[in-house]
């Protein structure tokens, strides 16, 4: 039974990770979905899950099982893509895992062993969602949340927690040097990412103030600060970049994403928005663009969502969520970003630098109310129609 099993399952995953991606048939002109997530929970190898001994384990039954591979930070190093997902186990309890591919869309292998990372805080209880910044001080650096249960939470409470900006850093994704965590005036943080140059000579990062674990409260949306020594990390403002708005993709929270991509005209920032509906949060992905000099100053802000979650996309863990915290750009221009779809499985979306800036550029402002977007609608209908009638 074992050894039946066990081939059966080493086959079905082996088929799993040398699938060949693919393209949909879904148009937009501004990316390309896959057919295929590019990591899912059965990515894990079988070793991570089995215990592969056939005496202590005659049923062959997965002993620690992986519940969902989802938000990835991303990075482009030596010719390869790499990942580190995060790994979520049967026991709720995230991790940090590297996955790497030749070509970006297919073939992601996670190394043998997870990330371990240095366990410097007692209280951190869930650790998730890295963004890897290849900073230019040479270090590449991990920005995670640091999880822990909030101290002050009434008896009985067993949910509140907190969240933190935890910091490492590393050379190779294989050795990792653990820094203090990220301190803010604001109680909380999720979502921190790490600009990718120094601003004023200092190290720069975009922060989501929340009052509470969940609840931003009185953030008002995705800020920016500036760190003078990253081995004791404190951001003493943040000035707002991307606010929360009412009505609109942003109204319950926003965070940043992906870390910024440079591109000759500015910044461009790959972030989520959240809104309310009657059936729980919507997270979708949405784009805007920061002055190359001045990265908290935001240039272009195209209305609306850019990635909204789509088809199988839409049901999981947490239904109606798509999540990005890594991006790769090439230097061809070629983009990669990845998102998860309801924290349970990773995709790949692939566009260009120039896209993204034609997008952002050129794609109207949301203008707030319904009666200035149906004028902004008809404008298109009449300017497109009167041009086809001209071309007639
Ligand atoms: O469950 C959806 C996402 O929720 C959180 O994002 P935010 O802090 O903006 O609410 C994160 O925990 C993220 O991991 C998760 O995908």
């Amino acid at each position: 039974m074992f050894q039946e099993a066990y081939e059966q399952e080493q086959r079905r995953y082996e088929t799993l990770v040398s699938r060949k991606n693919e393209k949909t048939e879904d148009y937009n002109g501004l990316y390309d979905r896959y057919k295929y997530p590019v990591l899912t929970r059965s990515h894990a190898p079988l070793f991570w899950r089995y215990d592969l001994n056939e005496t202590a384990n005659p049923y062959f039954m997965e002993r620690l099982g992986i519940n969902a591979v989802f938000n990835s930070g991303a990075i482009f190093l030596n010719g390869k893509f790499y990942l580190v997902a995060r790994v979520e186990g049967w026991d709720r309890k995230s991790f940090f895992a590297v996955a790497e591919s030749d070509n970006g869309i297919d073939g992601f292998r996670f190394w043998d062993y997870p990330i371990e990372l240095p366990d410097t805080d007692p209280n951190e209880t869930n650790v998730y969602d890295m963004r890897l910044t290849l900073h230019q001080d040479g270090w590449i650096y991990g920005i995670f949340c640091s999880e822990s249960k909030d101290p002050d939470a009434p008896r009985g409470d067993l949910s509140s927690a907190v969240a933190k900006a935890g910091i490492v850093r590393t050379k190779d994704l294989k050795t990792w040097e653990r820094l203090p965590h990220l301190k803010t005036i604001s109680p909380q943080q999720r979502n921190v990412v790490l600009h990718p140059e120094f601003v004023e000579g200092q190290y720069a990062f975009y922060t989501r103030p929340q009052d509470g674990f969940i609840d931003t409260g009185s953030g008002g949306g995705i800020c920016f600060g500036l760190c003078k020594d990253i081995m004791d990390p404190v951001i003493e403002v943040e000035l707002l970049v991307s606010p929360r708005q009412y009505h609109t993709i942003t109204e319950v929270k926003n965070g940043a994403g992906a870390v910024p991509i440079k591109s000759p005209k500015g910044w461009i920032h790959i972030a989520h928005g959240v809104r309310n509906t009657a059936a729980g949060l919507r997270y979708v992905i949405y784009v805007f663009v920061t002055d190359l000099h001045d990265p908290k100053k935001v240039i272009a802000a195209p209305g609306g969502y850019f990635i909204a979650p789509m088809g199988h996309e839409r049901l999981g863990d947490v239904s109606n969520v798509v999540f990005t915290n890594g991006a790769i750009a090439l230097d061809n221009g070629d983009v990669y970003i990845y998102y998860a779809s309801s924290d349970t499985r990773l995709h790949v979306a692939t566009t260009s630098v120039e896209r993204l800036l034609d997008y952002a550029f050129n794609t109207p402002e949301d203008p707030l109310r319904s009666s200035d977007c149906v004028k902004q609608r008809c404008e298109l209908i009449r300017k497109n129609l009167n041009y086809l009638k001209m071309k007639e």
